[in-house]
């Protein structure tokens, strides 16, 4: 692990906050154990292991009945802690993996078979080099063709030079942390942010995870400057928006969230019974199980 890492909480608190029943966590991640699935070699940092038992755990005293699993960088395009976690699941997870262009049908069938339903692009410098745009469109009309969709993490200010991509791409595409915005400004007064809200709102492909407070926030615990884009984006696309805890926040080097109160969050986000369904069963279930 790098020394600046901070690890995992491994003792959250209890939310206060009930999910509804079928609820989804929709954004967290898997590590290791390295011994049996090795860090990649072009990874830009080190986590600490996070295996698939204390991901479980924590889904079950969170409140959750499933999870989507994302494949982080650190990984890099080897997927097998992804699949070994989803196919000892008991169809409670699903995923989304990070491939190689030249990755061959054979492979993303038998992720297919094994739950992954999307191919995430990682388009922040800090952890990935990004690819001429064409091999993205190519590796999204391959995967397309499955079903499958697509999940693209970004910073704020690239939502103008990656909007030609994004709205090139022939599948959803779900937008990681309400595109990562620099909520130092008002929602209202933060261009980047208002033209993601206009892409989202006007074309029903794209979706938002409005997750990640522990990293948008600058103000920390308890996240106030994040509430008012998280809410902003709930409001736009309530069909279309997706929640997740981020566990286990991997790469944070300035304080380690509690879980419990990321999940107490949720309320302040989705303020009624019904958005709150929405974002926690109906929408992450339409993209993940009933697809
Ligand atoms: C980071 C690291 C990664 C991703 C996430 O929440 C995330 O999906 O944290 C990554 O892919 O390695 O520092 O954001």
């Amino acid at each position: 692990m790098d020394p600046n890492y901070l690890p995992f909480d491994p003792n959250p608190s209890k939310p206060s906050y009930v999910p509804p029943k079928g609820a989804v966590d929709a954004h967290c991640h898997v590590f290791g154990p390295a011994d049996r699935f090795p860090y990649h070699p072009s990874r830009k940092y080190t986590p600490c292991d996070a295996p698939k038992e204390k991901l479980f755990a924590l889904r079950d005293f969170l409140g959750f009945e499933r999870n989507v699993i994302v494949q982080a960088s650190c990984h890099g395009p080897d997927n097998r802690a992804l699949v070994d976690a989803l196919i000892h699941s008991d169809d409670k997870a699903k995923g989304v993996a990070v491939v190689d262009p030249d990755v061959t049908d054979a492979e993303l069938k038998e992720m297919d078979e094994a739950g992954v339903k999307a191919v995430r692009f990682n388009f922040v410098p800090r952890l990935a080099d990004e690819l001429p745009h064409e091999v993205y469109r190519d590796v999204a009309k391959r995967v397309a063709k499955m079903g499958w969709h697509l999940v693209v993490y970004f910073e704020g200010h690239d939502v103008a030079r990656l909007t030609p991509l994004l709205t090139s791409i022939p599948a959803v595409v779900v937008i990681d942390h309400l595109g990562t915005p620099n909520v130092a400004e008002q929602p209202e007064n933060n261009r980047d942010y208002s033209a993601l809200i206009d892409l989202v709102e006007k074309d029903e492909r794209f979706y938002a995870k409005v997750t990640c407070p522990e990293r948008i926030s600058k103000l920390g615990p308890p996240y106030d400057d994040f509430v008012p884009y998280a809410r902003r984006m709930v409001q736009a696309i309530p069909d279309r928006v997706l929640w997740g805890v981020d566990w286990p926040h991997p790469n944070m080097r300035t304080h380690m969230p509690d879980d419990g109160k990321l999940v107490d969050m949720i309320p302040r986000i989705a303020l009624s019974e019904a958005e709150q369904h929405k974002l926690l069963v109906d929408n992450p279930v339409r993209l993940y199980w009933d697809r």
